[in-house]
C-alpha cells in the first residue's frame, strides 16, 4: 500500500531536481555508475578502483549465485546473490570495504576530487 503510493512521488524528485540544478531543460538519467566492480570467482574484480568526488561505483554481483556483501563504513549492499549495487563517493579518500561472507575479500574505492566537489 505505501510503496505504491510512495512511487510516483520518488518518480518525480529526480526530473525536478535535475531541471533545477542544471537548467537546460532536458531531464537526465540518475547518476550513471563511472567505474563497475564485477563480483566474481569470489572476488572484487578490480579489487581497487579510483573516482572522483561525486562519482558512482556500482557493483554487480555475477557468482552464480553465490552470496556476497559489499560492506564500508559508509555503504552497505546487503547481503545478496545477484543484481547490482551502487553508491555516490562525495568525499575525497580511501573507502575500505570487505564481504562479510568472505572476510579474505576485500576491495578498496579512492575518491580524488573532482569537477563536482562541493
Ligand atoms: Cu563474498
Amino acid at each position: 500500500m505505501r510503496r505504491r503510493a510512495l512511487l510516483p512521488a520518488l518518480l518525480a524528485v529526480p526530473v525536478a531536481a535535475t531541471a533545477a540544478a542544471c537548467g537546460r531543460g532536458r531531464a537526465a538519467a540518475p547518476p550513471r555508475p563511472a567505474v563497475t566492480v564485477v563480483v566474481r570467482n569470489i572476488a572484487f574484480e578490480p579489487a581497487e578502483v579510483e573516482v572522483e568526488s561525486g562519482q558512482v561505483v556500482e557493483w554487480v554481483f555475477d557468482d552464480g549465485g553465490i552470496l556476497h556483501h559489499v560492506q564500508g563504513e559508509e555503504f552497505d549492499s546487503g547481503i545478496v546473490g545477484a543484481g547490482t549495487f551502487r553508491h555516490e563517493f562525495t568525499e575525497v579518500g580511501e573507502r575500505p570495504y570487505l564481504c562479510s561472507v568472505h572476510p579474505h575479500m576485500t576491495g578498496l574505492v579512492r575518491v580524488v576530487a573532482g569537477g563536482r566537489q562541493r
